[in-house]
């Protein structure tokens, strides 16, 4: 039973109840359907309240059902027969109201929140809009400002904001169900008829704020159609009375559901919460966790024990003397007031972590009572080993020994204590008190227990959890050292570092390679290829222009040149007439011959060298399916989540037209251009990546 019909005197109780979320799916829908025709049916009843059990109210439509044919009684109809109730209905609303959820409510005639209840209409971000009349009841009921913030930023909003903008009527003081009842009852008494957001007129359209809108989400959300044809929805629909302007959002909402954004965009959700279903942890409890240790206070230990604070855990950060635990200590602090600048936390709240939860300390004694040890010192084999074998000598018993190391073997840190099964990598991505993706790397010797304990972290913090197998840089940076590779070589070979930059940009990453390294600094990848050197093949093509700015002192933002110029008038960066002159050197040194590349062209070596490395992590067992290496991807990487991801970009663009490109660039280079033996495999078997994401194997 998705949803019940109770009635008690002359108040009608529709208990909708569909978990985890109450989803608006087929069956609710009919359910929903059903009980509104018995109220209409109950001369008894005079006034209905449309409550959720468990934790929420409904979270918006069924996404599971999206891409499949639509099954009736569809959303906007049950809707429809709500708002055309004879009598009034009251939406009581807790947990969140998202979506189909709210819309649901804004067909009713009443609305009442419990004071923790979140309201919001977060479509765009799935790449469609509210199509269940959101874009024209709300404006109707909140006016044209408040409506197109909502349905474009897809932010949530609390009761109070909700009450404030006309959203709500009441906030439930208390209870909400009693609260509820007493709305109820006092409609009964007034004889209060329905008031359905129908019968209101549409809201005067203000073009001047329309096209600043515009303008605005242009530039904020580039190459993305959502935001865009929502104003479209609205405005469209300010010129029409309520019937037409929702058949027009339904056809915008149509159009929106075919495209290929909604697709990824619904890859990204569901992918992002199926990476925590691990079939290895099924029944698996994970280990206690409430107090955390973290050794190294720089700019990751830091980020790490302040996300932890954030979350409500105890933190003991630990640094090699008192001067430097006082740094660190500072460093914290420094964050969590940032936090309560931008309204996250309170002053006294702050006050309060800082007191009570957190401890700075200059010896690993002050460890001993940690469940979970993050080391985040620096990133060398023989300093980890050590801080490992000192750690083994002091961490409880059962205590998780984790190292955030980004490239390191974890087998040879693990191997330095008497416990390899309680040793696990934890790769935070930098800010890290920011930063949404966290690779738990699984060990040869890691218990499950502990990766249980690893994503359990990951949720406490408010993060995603990737399992990871034990390789050169896991899932992410092994596949960044790859497509890397790939823009290095079209360097070599004649392409500017600015015209990369700007090509996948364009294609929608948040940044181009060259600007990350001025970001992340020159230096680290220096290290990492002196790191690899011993390994290096003669066929590898060594990015010596980037060695050459290494060894300039060229170190990137904090030296305020790298591949661009950093200076106050341009700290993000600007180009540097002096590079091309470098590179034409380096080039000529090495005796290549300069040619040219299309936009085109970069994005599609790029691309495929990204796809091609990710194959081989998937086939490898290095990350679980292709949806795993997109999470990944997409929330360290800035890969432009409305393309879903590289995997199921991939498959968009077609897996056929992938190895083509690769064997035409091998001809070029066969050492580097090696088609990943699973992509071929699935080209020949006419599968793609999405078909090993529901479990079939190549
Ligand atoms: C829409 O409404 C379109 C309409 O305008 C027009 C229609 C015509 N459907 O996130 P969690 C699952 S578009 C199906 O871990 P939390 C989720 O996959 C929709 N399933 O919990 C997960 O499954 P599993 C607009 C859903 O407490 C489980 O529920 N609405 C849906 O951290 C728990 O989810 C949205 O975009 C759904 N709508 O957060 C809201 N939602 O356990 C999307 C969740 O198997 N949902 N599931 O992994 C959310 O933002 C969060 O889930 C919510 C709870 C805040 C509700």
């Amino acid at each position: 039973m998705t949803a019940t019909y109770a009635r008690d005197g002359a108040i009608a109780i529709i208990e909708i109840n569909n978990p985890p979320v109450n989803a608006a799916s087929a069956a609710l829908r009919a359910g929903l359907a059903d009980a509104i025709g018995r109220f209409a049916g109950d001369d008894l009843a005079r006034v209905a309240i449309l409550q959720c059990a468990g934790r929420t109210w409904i979270a918006g439509a069924d996404i599971s059902e999206f891409g499949k044919p639509p099954q009736p009684p569809l959303l906007p109809d049950v809707i429809a027969q709500i708002e055309a109730m004879p009598k009034p209905v009251i939406a009581a609303m807790h947990g969140t109201a998202l979506g189909g959820g709210l819309e649901v409510a804004l067909g009713a005639h009443y609305r009442i929140a419990a004071a923790g209840a979140e309201m919001g209409l977060p479509e765009v971000t799935l790449g469609i809009l509210p199509g269940a009349g959101g874009t024209q009841r709300l404006p109707r009921l909140v006016g044209l400002a408040p409506a197109v913030d909502l349905i474009t930023s897809a932010r949530r909003i609390g009761a109070e904001e909700a009450l404030k903008i006309g959203l709500i009527d009441r906030i439930a003081e208390g209870d909400l169900n009693e609260a509820a009842r007493e709305y109820a009852q006092s409609l009964v008494d007034a004889q209060a008829g329905p008031r359905p957001c129908a019968a209101m007129a549409p809201p005067q359209i203000d073009e001047d704020l329309v096209a600043g809108l515009r303008a605005r989400l242009a530039k904020r959300y580039p190459g993305q159609i959502a935001q865009l044809r929502a104003v479209d929805s609205v405005v469209e629909g300010g010129l029409l009375p309520l019937p037409e302007g929702l058949a027009q959002e339904r056809e915008k909402f149509t159009e929106l559901m075919d495209s290929p954004q909604r697709s990824a965009l619904i890859h990204a959700f569901l992918s992002e919460r199926a990476v925590a279903h691990l079939p290895e942890l099924e029944g698996v409890l994970p280990r206690d966790l409430t107090q955390l240790g973290v050794i190294g206070g720089g700019t990751m230990g830091a980020g790490i024990a302040a996300s932890a604070l954030l979350s409500g855990l105890a933190v003991t950060l630990t640094e090699r003397d008192r001067p430097a635990a006082d740094r660190a200590a500072g460093t914290v602090a420094g964050i969590l007031r940032g936090a309560v600048k931008r309204g996250k936390i309170t002053q006294s709240r702050c006050d309060a972590i800082l007191a009570e939860k957190f401890t700075s300390a200059d010896s690993y004694d002050a460890l001993t009572d940690a469940d979970l040890i993050i080391e985040a010192v620096f990133e060398k084999i023989e300093v980890k080993q050590q801080v490992f074998s000192a750690l083994d000598r002091v961490a409880k018993a059962g205590a998780v020994l984790a190292t955030n190391t980004s490239y390191l073997d974890v087998d040879r840190i693990a191997e330095m204590t008497s416990r390899p099964q309680d040793v696990i990598g934890l790769h935070f991505f930098s800010p890290a008190h920011v930063m949404r993706l966290l690779e738990v790397v699984a060990a040869g010797k890691t218990a499950p227990d502990v990766v249980a304990t690893g994503f359990l972290l990951a949720r406490r913090l408010g993060k995603i959890g990737v399992r990871a197998g034990n390789c050169d840089g896991f899932i992410g940076n092994r596949i960044l050292t790859h497509y890397r590779a790939a823009a290095d070589a079209m360097v070599l070979d004649g392409a500017s570092p600015y015209q990369i930059d700007r090509a996948v940009t364009a294609f929608g990453f948040a940044m181009g390679p060259y600007a990350v390294s001025d970001l992340a600094g020159l230096d680290i990848g220096y290290f990492t290829r002196q790191r690899r050197a011993p390994d290096r093949h003669s066929r590898d093509r060594i990015p010596v222009f980037a060695d050459r700015l290494y060894e300039l002192g060229r170190l990137g933002r904090k030296t305020g040149r790298g591949y661009y110029i950093h200076d106050e008038d341009s700290p993000g960066g600007r180009e540097d007439p002096e590079l091309a002159d470098l590179l034409t050197q380096v080039r000529g040194e090495l005796g290549l011959v300069e040619k040219s590349f299309t936009d085109d062209e970069i994005v599609a070596r790029y691309m495929a060298a990204m796809v091609n490395e990710g194959a081989r992590v998937v086939a490898d067992g290095t990350a679980l399916r292709p949806l795993d290496v997109d999470v990944v991807m997409l929330n360290g990487y800035g890969f432009p989540r409305w393309r879903g991801g590289p995997m199921h970009w991939a498959d968009q663009y077609g897996l056929a037209s992938i190895l083509k490109d690769i064997e035409g660039y091998s001809r070029e280079d066969d050492h580097f251009w090696q088609a990943a033996p699973l992509l071929r495999q699935l080209v020949e078997s006419g599968r793609d990546f999405a078909d090993l994401n529901r479990g079939k194997t190549a």
